[in-house]
């Protein structure tokens, strides 16, 4: 865990079409024409491209908060409390909860993510490894550079039918995105067969491999997508993330 403070990086991924049950939950509650966004907290934007789905934690619940009339953002309460002290709210230190829903019934919500080859929308899924203590209990999946969510995303298209999700959820394509010595350009799966980690239960073999992955990725790897390709990840990262934050995209969130 870090000494200072993080630096994430607030994704907005827009909400096309509601699970069931979320519908009911929260679309319902809100005036005409809003909009919804699952927002996850990101320490990696250079990696952006490669989102394949959006994981929240089932037992979480979420609240719906306003930001304008028009604009709501599902985040867990914690991370409500510090972003109104961080100017992402109308009014300092207020946030308004509109609505309230697990992360069991958002699973299957379709939505947009920012940068991501999958323009035709990505899943919201489940992972329990989610912790509601961290960011905003949202974390965009890409399996290409991250082991846990790589892990998540196999057994996740394994056991579809026990998770209640359709497979082809789970199997979005993978694409290379950071090139590395050591580790080819799909760390995250490299470094989970050569752990020999079978699912998302291995954890101390996925907190070694998320280690390895991070110092690689982030020192010795070259950007192989995106307009930054050829580019240190190093000085790719802070391009990429301005981009996200200028686009409106994203937003900055530290904790
Ligand atoms: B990272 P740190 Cl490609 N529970 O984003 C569990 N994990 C969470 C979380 C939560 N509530 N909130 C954020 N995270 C994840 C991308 C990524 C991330 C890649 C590679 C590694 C990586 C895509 N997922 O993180 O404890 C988010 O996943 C490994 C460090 O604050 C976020 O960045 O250092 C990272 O953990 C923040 O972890």
């Amino acid at each position: 865990e870090a000494v200072g403070p993080q630096e994430y990086t607030a994704l907005k991924l827009k909400v096309l079409e509601w699970a069931p049950e979320a519908k009911k939950a929260v679309a319902d509650k809100l005036p005409q024409g809003a909009d919804a966004f699952f927002v996850p907290a990101t320490l990696r934007p250079e990696t952006m491209y490669g989102q394949n789905c959006c994981f929240v934690g089932p037992k979480i619940t979420y609240g719906v908060y306003k930001v304008s009339e028009k604009e709501y953002y599902i985040i867990t309460e914690r991370a409500a409390r510090n972003m109104a002290y961080q100017g992402v709210f109308p009014v300092n230190g207020v946030y308004e909860k509109v609505a309230e829903v697990t992360g069991a019934d958002c699973v299957g919500t379709l939505v947009n993510a920012p940068l991501s080859i999958h323009t035709e929308g990505i899943r919201i899924l489940p992972m329990d490894s989610v912790l509601p203590t961290k960011g905003t209990g949202v974390v965009t999946c890409v399996p290409s550079d991250s082991p846990d969510d790589f892990a998540t995303i196999t057994d996740l298209a394994k056991k579809a039918e026990y998770y209640g999700i359709k497979k082809e959820w789970a199997e979005l394509e993978i694409i290379p995105i950071i090139d590395t010595p050591s580790y080819g350009n799909l760390t995250a799966p490299f470094l989970v067969k050569k752990l020999k980690i079978a699912s998302p239960k291995d954890t101390k073999q996925l907190e070694e491999a998320k280690e390895l992955a991070y110092k690689e990725g982030y020192y010795q790897g070259t950007m192989c997508y995106g307009p930054f390709t050829g580019e240190k990840v190093e000085d790719a990262k802070p391009k990429v993330r301005q981009q996200l934050l200028d686009s409106g995209g994203a937003f900055a969130y530290s904790e």
